[in-house]
């Protein structure tokens, strides 16, 4: 059952292997930030907080800048998720973030749409806050199977715990790895890349920053 249908790798241009999480709440600031780190982040990913406070608008707005990565953490029926998938594609990202844990047909659904699109789908497995040990790293191989199944173009596996992404790249093989927990949450950049993942998404100590052009520099010179 395990015969993938994957397309792996995705879609994304892999250069500084950098993607920015802009959790800002207005779109001034989403794109004054997104402007001044221009050309360093292979891909912006929005979610809630920016889609919530500016609409939809703001994809179209930030992909003049970079492939936006729409982050909803779509984990609905398979009906919900396609329409979901949908309206983000047709508002311009060129990928988006669905949960696995809702299962196959679910997942499919999202992965259907974004062929439609030639867009991306990530599967989150395992997240990288604690919280997440206590239900989804038991069952993140699977999910990672499951990811492959579905033909998904990658999966999110924690910065914050170097080891899963090791253990998550074995068996996620040709998979784009992106990996969430660097900085704020303690995780280190060059552990995450060298433990298998393919990009690093960074949020606050850009986004927070004083200079978020020089705190993204620095870390480009990490890699
Ligand atoms: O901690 P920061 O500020 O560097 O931001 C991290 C971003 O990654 C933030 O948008 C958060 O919602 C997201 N994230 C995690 O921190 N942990 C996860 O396990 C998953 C995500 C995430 O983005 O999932 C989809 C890629």
């Amino acid at each position: 059952i395990f015969r993938a249908t994957k397309r792996p790798g995705g879609i994304m241009k892999k250069n500084s292997r950098l993607i920015l999480a802009l959790d800002v709440e207005s779109r001034d600031k989403a794109n004054s930030i997104a402007s001044e780190t221009e050309g360093i982040f292979d891909a912006i990913k929005v979610g809630y907080p920016l889609m919530l406070s500016e609409g939809l608008s703001v994809i179209k707005e930030l992909s003049n800048i970079a492939p936006v990565i729409a982050d909803l953490k779509i984990a609905d029926i398979p009906n919900t998720n396609h329409l979901i998938c949908n309206r983000l594609f047709s508002a311009g990202a060129q990928g988006v973030i669905a949960h696995a844990f809702t299962g196959r047909d679910s997942l499919e659904a999202c992965v259907d749409v974004a062929k439609r699109w030639s867009g991306d789908v990530y599967a989150v497995t395992e997240m990288s806050h604690p919280g997440a040990l206590e239900f989804m790293a038991p069952v993140a191989e699977r999910m990672v199977m499951l990811a492959l199944v579905a033909g998904a173009s990658g999966i999110v596996a924690p910065a914050t715990r170097p080891e899963r992404i090791r253990a998550l790249r074995r068996a996620a093989g040709g998979l784009t790895i992106i990996s969430p927990g660097v900085g704020a949450q303690g995780g280190s950049l060059r552990d995450a890349l060298e433990a298998g993942a393919d990009y690093a998404i960074v949020g606050r100590s850009v986004y927070e920053s004083a200079n978020p052009r020089a705190a993204a520099e620095a870390l480009l010179d990490l890699i």
